[in-house]
Parts: structure tokens; C-alpha cells; sequence
């Protein structure tokens, strides 16, 4: 249990240090996993509403910061995942994950 904690930490404490290099996330989203496509990084969800940047329930398209983000979720399985804002393209996956 408590290697398993240790584990869990080091693993978080990784993700932090990579998203670093990004923006700190703008808000964070609950959804369904509709669509993944890898060629062009983009992922389509059905998502719950995004109070934090007022967003109501959608269905849409996102670009993840990383297409390694997409080998982690499945079709149709029920996902968090956090947003950061771009410049140039605006809200980006900056991770998702399936929901607990
Ligand atoms: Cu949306």
C-alpha cells in the first residue's frame, strides 16, 4: 500500500514537472470519450459543463497538448480531463484520464 503511494506520488509529481512547461490548466471537465483521432491529435467528447470558463454541456472536438495523451482512454469510456489555453489555438487536453 504504502509502495503503491510512494509510486502514485512519483508518477504525479512527474506530470507536474512536464506541465511546467505549459500554462498552469484553466479549468477542468468530466465527459465521454465519443472519437480519438491520433493523426491529427484530436479527441471528441461529450462533455458536462465547464463552470470555470463558462462553458455549458457540448459535444466538441479538443487538440490534446500531446498525442501520447490518447493512448491512455477508449471509445466510449467516461474520462476527466484538464484544459490549458494556447495562444494560437485556444483550449488544449492538457491530460485525460479515465474517471475514477
Ligand atoms: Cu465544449
Amino acid at each position: 500500500m504504502k509502495k503503491a503511494l510512494i509510486a502514485l506520488f512519483a508518477a504525479v509529481s512527474m506530470v507536474a514537472a512536464v506541465s511546467t512547461v505549459q500554462a498552469a490548466d484553466a479549468a477542468s471537465g468530466k465527459g465521454t470519450v465519443n472519437k480519438i483521432d491520433a493523426a491529427t491529435a484530436t479527441v471528441n467528447i461529450s462533455h458536462e459543463a465547464i463552470p470555470a470558463i463558462q462553458w455549458p454541456a457540448m459535444t466538441m472536438d479538443f487538440k490534446v497538448a500531446n498525442k501520447k495523451l490518447l493512448s491512455g482512454i477508449k471509445v466510449g469510456q467516461a474520462i476527466t480531463f484538464g484544459l490549458a489555453k494556447e495562444a494560437k489555438t485556444g483550449y488544449v487536453i492538457s491530460h485525460i484520464e479515465p474517471a475514477k
